[in-house]
């Protein structure tokens, strides 16, 4: 498996901005300090998707930041990404990991304690866990509580990330749980600043 750090997961949403404002702000994220970063796209065509993964990966690579491409695994592996993310209705665990073989990072989206131990049995190496709190991020999601989350992170040695309505103001919820770390769309996507909104939440997030 790639190596990562889980601390402060940059997912993307494209569907704000024009490309090349896009790009600037993925690329202002990784200078912040984003450790691992997602490209989530629900409306592309796949050779729209693939072209915008590739455009993604010039810029993570120079960052030494692994890119993890969500629900498709023929995206991730046509640009050699270092890793797929899938959620209940994609490919299962297993099959993705399968597809991808041994050293690509596999994610999974979990919200109860049965699911993720499957999700880590099935070849997972992190989950996300959520949504903490409702969210402005297009998504098809129900709220997890943090006692879930908690009880998640000590039911498998995987690290399991909180996500969800995550910002710099309301981090203190996931204070003691043991979490991998933070994922994010909104808090660093749509900041004023991307760069200092990323540095901002990583020191939270180190301080938890
Ligand atoms: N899964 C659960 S909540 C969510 C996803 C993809 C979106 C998180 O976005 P934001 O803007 O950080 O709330
Ligand atoms: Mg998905």
């Amino acid at each position: 498996m790639v190596t990562f750090d889980s601390t402060l997961y940059f997912i993307t949403d494209s569907s704000l901005y024009e490309e090349e404002e896009f790009l600037t702000r993925v690329e202002e994220g990784l200078k912040g300090g984003a450790t691992l970063l997602q490209l989530r796209e629900k409306n592309k065509s796949t050779k729209d998707y693939m072209d915008l993964a590739n455009k993604v990966h010039t810029i993570t690579k120079k960052y030494q930041v692994p890119l993890i491409i969500d629900d498709r695994v023929d995206v991730a592996l046509a640009v050699d990404a270092e890793g797929v993310h899938v959620g209940a209705s994609d490919l299962p665990v297993a099959i993705a990991r399968k597809l991808m073989g041994p050293d690509k990072i596999v994610g999974a989206t979990t919200k109860t304690v049965e699911a993720a131990r499957a999700a880590y049995e099935a070849g997972a190496d992190y989950l996300g866990v959520g949504a903490i709190f409702p969210t402005t991020t297009k998504v098809k999601t129900v709220l997890t509580s943090t006692d879930t989350l908690r009880e998640i992170c000590q039911a498998v040695p995987i690290p399991a990330n909180a996500i969800g309505g995550l910002n710099k103001d309301n981090l203190e919820v996931l204070k003691g749980i043991p979490i991998g770390g933070v994922c994010v769309v909104s808090a660093i996507m749509k900041a004023e600043n991307p760069r200092l909104a990323a540095e901002e939440l990583k020191r939270k997030i180190q301080s938890l």
